[in-house]
C-alpha cells in the first residue's frame, strides 16, 4: 500500500504509483507475482500510454474542428529509438515518474534501459525523420507521419573474430507499448495486373495481388504542450479468404498462404537485399505499400473533413494537404495520387497535375551516384503497369515542354528526363521524377543545396528558377540534450537563469558571456566529466576494455561508409601507435592521452566497409593490449551503434570526427548533436560542418582537408600520376601490411586507397590527399587539449553556437516556406 502524502509531487507520484501497479497486474503478458525491471517498464509505459492517449484524442479532434491544411511526412525510415524517457520528458513528468518507481522499489534509470530501440531506419535520414516529428508535435504543426511497421528492424550487430556480424533485431519480440493498431483504418494495395481500357476511353488497373494496409499509430507528443501527433506505421496484411483451404487440406501449405507469405515479407526488414530480381521487386512493393496506402488515408481523411460546405472540390486538396517526400523513395506517391485522381476520382490530366505538382515537395538528402534510385522499367511495368503509364506520359509531356520552352536545354535532355531507354539497362529515374513533378526541391545544409543547383539538378534550374530552396537539417534539442545529459541542462538552465532553450535554443547565444568565468568552467567540467564516466563504465560493460576518463575522448560513429572516411581515421590511430612505439617513456609523457571510438554498422553485403570494421576492432586488440603505451592509447570499436548507444557517448565526448570528402556528406546530424553537447569537431569543409564552423567560429573548429571545389581537380591528379603520398600515409598503410594487427589480408582495403583510376579505388575518396592535413588537425587537437582553460572555453563555445541547428528552426522553415501551413494547438482546458 501506498503511503498518502499530501505534497504535489507525492501526491501525483502516488497516483502514478497506483497506475503503474494496476498495469503490472492487468497487461496480459505478464505474470502478475512478478515485478522486475522489464515488468516495471512496461507497466510504467502502459501507464504513460494513457495520458498520451488523451491527448492525442484531443489533438486529432482539434484538428478535425479546426480543418487546417496538414502536413503529411512520407518516409521508410523512423529511427525512433527509444521512447520512455522522451515521453515523460515531453509531458514533463520525470520527477513524478522517477518518485513513483521508487515507491516502487525501482530506479527510473534502470527502468528505461529495459526498452528496445525502435530501430525503423538506417541512419541519419531516419533520425532526421524522428527528430522532424518531435518538432512538429512541439511547434502544434497539424502534421503526421506515415512509414512502414518492419517486423525486424535494422539489424542486431554483434562483432565476433571474423568482424562484423548481422542478426535479426526483434524489437517487436514482446511488445511494443507505442503502438495502437486501429482495426478501422484499412486499405487495399494493389500489385500487378493489367490496364483495361473501357469504350469510353477511360483506363483502369485490374486484376493482380491485393493486400491490405492496416494502421499501427505511434503517439508523438510535443514537448510541453497538449499536442500529441501520429506516427502511422502500415503493417501488410492478407484477408482470410485468401487463404485456400483446401490446397490446405491437401498439404500444400506454402501455395494456399501465398498471400499471408507475401504480406509478411512486405514488413519484415527494412532495406533487404537488392542484389537479385526478387530483392529489387520486394523493394519497390514495400515503396509503393507505402504511398498507395498513405494517400488512401490522407485522400479520405480530406474527403471526411467537408468543413460544413457539401463536397469538397479536388482543386482545394493542395491547400489542404502538402505531403513531403523523405528521399525518393516515396516518389511512386507521384503517379499514384494521379492515378487516383484520374482514375478513380475522374479528373482529367491536366486538373491531376495541377492538384497533384501543388500537393507534393521532394527533399533529397544525397549527391552520391549509388544512393539515386534507378529502377528497372521491366520490374515497373510487371508490379505497377498504370504507373508506368503515368511516368511514361510524364515524361513525355516534360521533354514537349523542354523542346518548345528551352531549346538551349534539348542537348541536356538526355540526361533530364525521367525514362532512360539504355538498351543495357532503361531505367526510371526516381530523383528526375520528383523534380520534375514537385512544386519544392530542397537539400539539407546550404552547401548540399548548392551543389544540387550547380550539379546534380543545375539543368533544371533555368526551367524552374524558384524551385530549389535550402533546409538546414536540425536535430531536437529535448532528447539530444535536455534529456540525454540532464547534467549539462541543468548548469545551461541554471546560468541563464531559463530553461526556454528546450523549445529557443538561438538562446544558447548567451552563454558566450560566461566563456571565461571560472566558476561556470568548473560546473562545465565536471558535468562533462560525469558524462564521461557513464560512458567509461558503458564501455566496460560492453567491450571489456577499461577506459581512462582523464584522457581526450574521440568519437566517431556514423554508418560505416568509405566516403565517411573512418579508414582515414584508424589510419591516424596506426600512426599515433606507432609514433608512441617509437618514443622514449618520458617522450610519451608529453603526449595527450586519447581514447578513440569509433562505431557503426556497415551494410551486409559493403564488403568493404565491413573490413574497416574488421581493421578497427583488430588495431583496438593490440593498441589495448600493449603495456608500453596503452596509458596514451585506447582504440575502441563500440558495437551496435543506434540512437540510444549515441544518448550515452555523445554527452560524453570531447572531440568528434566529421570527416568526409567534401562535398559527399549531404549535411550530416550527428555533428550537431555533439556540437550541442560541447564537443569540438575535428572535420573537413562538407555538408553542415560549414554552417557549424560559421556558428561557433573558426577558432573552435579543427579543419583540415580539400574542399568541395577542389575535389574534381585532385581526382584527375591522380589519375594522371600526379599524386605524391605522405610519409606518414605510406608508414601507416606498410605498419598494417607488416601484419602489426594479425594476418587477416587487408590489401584489398588499402589498394583502394592506392593505384590511379575507377569509382572506389585509385583513393575515390581523398585519404592520402587529406592525411597529411588530417594529422596536422589532430596535433593542434593535442595542443589545445593541454590547456584546459582554453579546451572548456572552446567546449562552451561549441555548445552556444548550436542555436541554429535545432529541428524546430528546419521545421518552421519548412512549414512556412514549403508546406504553408499553420499551428493549430489544442486548447489547454478542456
Ligand atoms: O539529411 C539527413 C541525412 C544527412 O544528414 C546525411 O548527410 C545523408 O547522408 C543522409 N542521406 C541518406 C540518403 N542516402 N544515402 N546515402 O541517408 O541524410
Amino acid at each position: 500500500s501506498i503511503p498518502a502524502v499530501s505534497h504535489p509531487l507525492a501526491e501525483e507520484s502516488s497516483e502514478i504509483a497506483s497506475n503503474i501497479n494496476f498495469h503490472a497486474q492487468y497487461t496480459p503478458h505478464f505474470s502478475p507475482f512478478k515485478f522486475e525491471p522489464e515488468q516495471a517498464y512496461y507497466a510504467t509505459a502502459g501507464s504513460v500510454r494513457d495520458r498520451l492517449i488523451q491527448q492525442w484524442n484531443e489533438t486529432y479532434r482539434h484538428f478535425h474542428e479546426v480543418d487546417p491544411k496538414q502536413t503529411y511526412y512520407l518516409s521508410m525510415e523512423y529511427l525512433q529509438g527509444r521512447a520512455l524517457t522522451n515521453a515523460i520528458g515531453n509531458l514533463n513528468i520525470q520527477d513524478a515518474y522517477a518518485d513513483a518507481l521508487n515507491k516502487l522499489g525501482h530506479e527510473l534509470e534502470e527502468v528505461v534501459e529495459q526498452e528496445k530501440d525502435a530501430a525503423l531506419g538506417n541512419g541519419g535520414l531516419g533520425r532526421l525523420a524522428a527528430c522532424f516529428l518531435d518538432s512538429m508535435a512541439t511547434l502544434n504543426l497539424p502534421a503526421w507521419g506515415y512509414g512502414l511497421r518492419y517486423r525486424y528492424g535494422l539489424f542486431k550487430q554483434r562483432i565476433t573474430k571474423a568482424g562484423q556480424e548481422e542478426i535479426a533485431e526483434d524489437w517487436l519480440e514482446k511488445f511494443s507499448p507505442w503502438e495502437v493498431v486501429r482495426h478501422d483504418v484499412v486499405f487495399p494495395v494493389q500489385f500487378f495486373g493489367r490496364v483495361e481500357v473501357d469504350p469510353s476511353g477511360s483506363r483502369k488497373w485490374v486484376g493482380g495481388e491485393v493486400l491490405q494496409a492496416l494502421a499501427y499509430d505511434v503517439p508523438i507528443p510535443g514537448y510541453k504542450t497538449k499536442n500529441t501527433i501520429s506516427l502511422r506505421l502500415w503493417e501488410a496484411k492478407a484477408c482470410a479468404e485468401d487463404i485456400s483451404l483446401s490446397q490446405f487440406n491437401d498439404g500444400q501449405y506454402e501455395s494456399a498462404a501465398q498471400l499471408h507469405s507475401s504480406a509478411q515479407q512486405i514488413c519484415a526488414v527494412l532495406y533487404p537485399g537488392d542484389a537479385t530480381e526478387n530483392g529489387k521487386l520486394l523493394r519497390l512493393k514495400q515503396q509503393f505499400f507505402l504511398c498507395s496506402a498513405s494517400l488512401q488515408d490522407i485522400i479520405s481523411r480530406f474527403k471526411e473533413r467537408k468543413g460544413g460546405k457539401g463536397l469538397r472540390q479536388w482543386s482545394e486538396f493542395p491547400s489542404k494537404v502538402a505531403v513531403q517526400l523523405n528521399d525518393t523513395h516515396p516518389t511512386l506517391t507521384i503517379p499514384e495520387l494521379m492515378r487516383l485522381l484520374m482514375d478513380d476520382e475522374g479528373l482529367g490530366w491536366d486538373d491531376a497535375w495541377d492538384v497533384m505538382t501543388r500537393t507534393i515537395a521532394y527533399t533529397n538528402h544525397t549527391v552520391l551516384p549509388e544512393a539515386l534510385e534507378k529502377w528497372s522499367q521491366a520490374v515497373m511495368w510487371k508490379l505497377l503497369p498504370r504507373h508506368m503509364e503515368i511516368i511514361e506520359e510524364i515524361d513525355k509531356r516534360f521533354i514537349a515542354l523542354i523542346q518548345s520552352t528551352q531549346p538551349n536545354l534539348e542537348s541536356k535532355l538526355s540526361s533530364m528526363c525521367i525514362l532512360d531507354h539504355n538498351p543495357q539497362k532503361p531505367v526510371v529515374r526516381m530523383a528526375n521524377l520528383c523534380v520534375v513533378s514537385s512544386h519544392t526541391v530542397n537539400g539539407v545544409a546550404q552547401l548540399h543545396s548548392d551543389i544540387l543547383k550547380s550539379e546534380l539538378f543545375a539543368d533544371y534550374v533555368s526551367v524552374w528558377p524558384n524551385k530549389f530552396q535550402n533546409k538546414t537539417n536540425g536535430i531536437t534539442p529535448r532528447r539530444w540534450l535536455r534529456f540525454c545529459s540532464p547534467e549539462l541542462s541543468h548548469i545551461v538552465t541554471k546560468w541563464l537563469k531559463t530553461d526556454q532553450w528546450v523549445t529557443n535554443l538561438d538562446l544558447l547565444t548567451n552563454l558566450r558571456q560566461f566563456a571565461d568565468n571560472a566558476d561556470f568552467h568548473t560546473e562545465w567540467e565536471s558535468a562533462k566529466m560525469a558524462n564521461k564516466q557513464r560512458l567509461a563504465q558503458y564501455i566496460l560493460r560492453v567491450t571489456g576494455v577499461s577506459i581512462d576518463p582523464n584522457s581526450l575522448f574521440d568519437i566517431q560513429v556514423k554508418r560505416i561508409h568509405e566516403y565517411k572516411r573512418q579508414l582515414l581515421n584508424i589510419l591516424g590511430a596506426v600512426y599515433r601507435y606507432k609514433r608512441l612505439k617509437e618514443m622514449s617513456p618520458e617522450e610519451r609523457k608529453n603526449t595527450t592521452s586519447r581514447t578513440i571510438m569509433i562505431g557503426g554498422k556497415a551494410f551486409a553485403t559493403y564488403t568493404n566497409a565491413k573490413r574497416i570494421v574488421k581493421l578497427v576492432n583488430d588495431v583496438g586488440a593490440v593498441v589495448n593490449n600493449d603495456p608500453e603505451v596503452n596509458t596514451y592509447l585506447k582504440v575502441v570499436f563500440v558495437p551496435n551503434y543506434n540512437v540510444s548507444v549515441a544518448e550515452i557517448l555523445i554527452p560524453g565526448s570531447e572531440l568528434s570526427q566529421h570527416i568526409s570528402t567534401a562535398g559527399m556528406e549531404a549535411s550530416g546530424t550527428s555533428n550537431m548533436k555533439f556540437a550541442l553537447n560541447g564537443c569540438l569537431i575535428i572535420g573537413t569543409l562538407d555538408g553542415a560542418n560549414v554552417e557549424i564552423r560559421e556558428e561557433i567560429g573558426e577558432e573552435n573548429f579543427f579543419l583540415f582537408g580539400a574542399t568541395a571545389d577542389e575535389v574534381p581537380h585532385l581526382r584527375k591528379e591522380r589519375e594522371n600520376g600526379l599524386f605524391m603520398p605522405d610519409p606518414r600515409f605510406e608508414e601507416a598503410k606498410q605498419f598494417i601490411r607488416s601484419g602489426a594487427f594479425g594476418n587477416y589480408d587487408y590489401n584489398p582495403l588499402l589498394e583502394s586507397l592506392e593505384g590511379n583510376s575507377g569509382y572506389g579505388r585509385g583513393d575515390y575518396f581523398l585519404v592520402g590527399h587529406d592525411f597529411p592535413t588530417y594529422m596536422d588537425a589532430q596535433a593542434r587537437v593535442d595542443e589545445a587539449y593541454k590547456d584546459r582553460k582554453r579546451w572548456i572555453k572552446m567546449s562552451i563555445l561549441s555548445t552556444s553556437g548550436s542555436g541554429k541547428f535545432s529541428s524546430d528552426r528546419t521545421i518552421s522553415q519548412y512549414a512556412k516556406e514549403i508546406w504553408n501551413i499553420e499551428e493549430c494547438c489544442v486548447p489547454q482546458l478542456r
